[in-house]
């Protein structure tokens, strides 16, 4: 078979430049660990509560140093799960200074939801045995709108909960 001189340049440099890539990723995932990076931890889904993070009490904000917050939930079918206030009535409105470092971890037991604070760069998918953490710095004051953008069913879109950055 005669191949032309530019069909073997270009059929070189197609099939280097594959090797090359595999090779980068290669290198990325095994050597360097870079996976997607919401989910590097695991948990069993039919037992969150043996995850710390995720026992009723350790539900939804925690200051854990100046400046610096931790705020757990478990999303469901329809619902964010913040914990309960000192009344006993669910949390649907986390509070945060402004300035703040906030780490967000969420888990959920049934199906795929999404973790997506509009305005802000928070935007995670929440997946039955998987944590999901995100850590951002909110310096904007406002309210915001936790929304699940992954379709979960029936009652998707009653699915909210607000945040607000306060001076
Ligand atoms: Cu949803």
């Amino acid at each position: 078979m005669h191949l032309h001189k530019f069909e073997k340049i270009w059929l070189v440099f197609g099939v280097g430049s594959l090797v090359l890539f595999l090779v980068v990723i290669g290198i990325g995932a095994f050597y360097k660990g870079t996976h997607p990076s919401s989910h590097l931890a695991t948990i069993d889904p039919q037992n969150i509560e043996a995850e710390e993070a995720f026992q009723q009490d350790n539900l939804g904000m925690t200051k854990v140093e100046d400046d610096k917050y931790i705020v757990n939930l478990v999303a469901s079918a329809f619902n964010y799960d913040f914990g309960v206030d000192d009344e006993g009535s669910p949390v649907k409105t986390i509070r945060i200074p402004k300035g703040s470092t906030v780490l967000f971890q969420a888990t959920t037991k049934d199906v795929v939801h999404g973790f997506q604070i509009a305005g802000t760069n928070v935007n995670m998918m929440v997946e039955p045995g998987y944590i999901s953490r995100y850590e951002t710095v909110l310096d904007k004051p406002g309210e915001y709108t936790i929304v699940c953008n992954e379709y979960c069913g029936m009652g998707h879109h009653l699915m909210f909960a607000t945040v607000e950055v306060y001076e």
